[in-house]
């Protein structure tokens, strides 16, 4: 029988987007539960044209679940989780609860797919970064191992929930007019403007909780543990799609020609490299698809002993940054 499937933080930017992959992709569904707070107890989502009512999380919400698919922060994951797998169910956790959890499997498909198989109820979705990085950092990394890799991000609004894609429409509508702007829910003016990741940052290193988590994620996902990587996260006054500059060093020489034959071959990408038009991947032209673009595939000439090669990379953060991703796996676990 096909599964009964729940969406813990259905009203939230990711909800919403986890509602229409399984729409689009025809995931079989032996049933719909969709949770949050309190305050969207009543409210309906639109799913395949049917509006489907809301109910109010809470311990009991998971009877006869088989998958549940978890985006309302890591708090609530921490909270709920264990009640969920208790009541059977399979958890795809999107938030940061227990991706450094050694029993639990981070996985992205196009990755690491067979980590999938060690299980024990719940499943990490990674961070967006971590999961965008990586699509395009995996089949490099198969043909040559890589030894170090350095990141900038430009990080859209979406990452930080519907509240920040509100605040990046509102304050942008009250600058062209003039108006002055408090921003309440990201800590800087957003609209004409970019600044560093919203993350708390831990004092010892400079570096904020987001590139921490990438900085794990990735080794996780790579399989690579001690893999050094330095990274900094911007917040740029984009709607939905995430976009890095990424520089990596490899064992031995890896030219660009064979990056992109490797990057064309590979699952989950989509080369966008037109040097003639000057077109590379762009957040506009990654918003709203499943693939992650991958272009600006150069040597990097910071290094001269030309092992390393740059990359810039845009992928839409709800979707294979979030959304997609954890739809995927439960595909996986459905193949399985
Ligand atoms: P609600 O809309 O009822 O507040 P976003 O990342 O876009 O901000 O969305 C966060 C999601 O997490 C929303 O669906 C939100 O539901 C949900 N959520 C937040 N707090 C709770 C809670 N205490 N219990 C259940 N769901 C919650
Ligand atoms: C951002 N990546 O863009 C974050 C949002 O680790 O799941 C999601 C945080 C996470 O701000």
């Amino acid at each position: 029988p096909a599964p009964v499937v729940a969406i813990v933080g259905a009203t939230g930017a990711v909800g919403v987007e986890l509602l229409a992959c399984l729409a689009a992709r025809g995931f079989p569904l032996g049933g719909l539960r969709l949770l949050a707070s309190a305050r969207s107890a009543g409210r309906t989502l639109d799913f395949a044209g049917r509006a489907v009512a809301v109910d109010e999380l809470t311990e009991e919400s998971f009877r006869g679940v088989d998958i549940a698919l978890f985006s309302a922060g890591s708090d609530i994951s921490r909270r709920y989780a264990a009640a969920a797998v208790k009541a059977g169910a399979i958890v795809i956790d999107n938030s940061s609860a227990f991706r450094v959890d050694p029993d639990v499997p981070l996985v992205v498909p196009e990755v690491n797919a067979a980590a999938l198989a060690g299980h024990r109820g719940i499943v990490a979705n990674p961070n967006c970064v971590a999961a965008i990085a990586t699509v395009a950092l995996a089949p490099l990394h198969r043909a040559r191992p890589i030894r170090r890799l350095a990141a900038a991000t430009y990080q859209a609004a979406s990452g930080a929930g519907t509240a920040a894609m509100e605040e990046l429409r509102a304050s942008t509508a009250a600058w062209l007019h003039g108006e002055p702007f408090e921003p309440t829910v990201l800590p800087h003016p957003y609209a004409f403007n970019l600044f560093s990741h919203n993350a708390a940052v831990d004092p010892e290193t400079g570096y904020n909780g987001e590139e921490l988590k990438v900085i794990a994620e990735t080794r996780r996902l790579l399989d690579a543990a001690d893999l050094p990587v330095g990274i900094t996260c911007v917040r740029v006054p984009v709607l939905r799609a995430h976009a890095m500059a990424l520089t990596m060093t490899f064992d031995e020489p890896l030219s660009p020609d064979e990056a992109r034959r490797l990057l064309t071959a590979a699952p989950g990408l989509r080369v966008v490299d037109d040097r003639a038009a000057n077109h590379f991947p762009m957040p506009s032209e990654a918003s709203g698809r499943d693939e992650v673009l991958v272009g600006r595939i150069r040597t990097d000439l910071g290094d001269p002993s030309g092992r390393s090669l740059c990359l810039f990379v845009a992928g839409d953060q709800l979707l294979k940054g979030a959304a997609l991703n954890a739809v995927q796996i439960a595909e996986l676990l459905l193949r399985r």
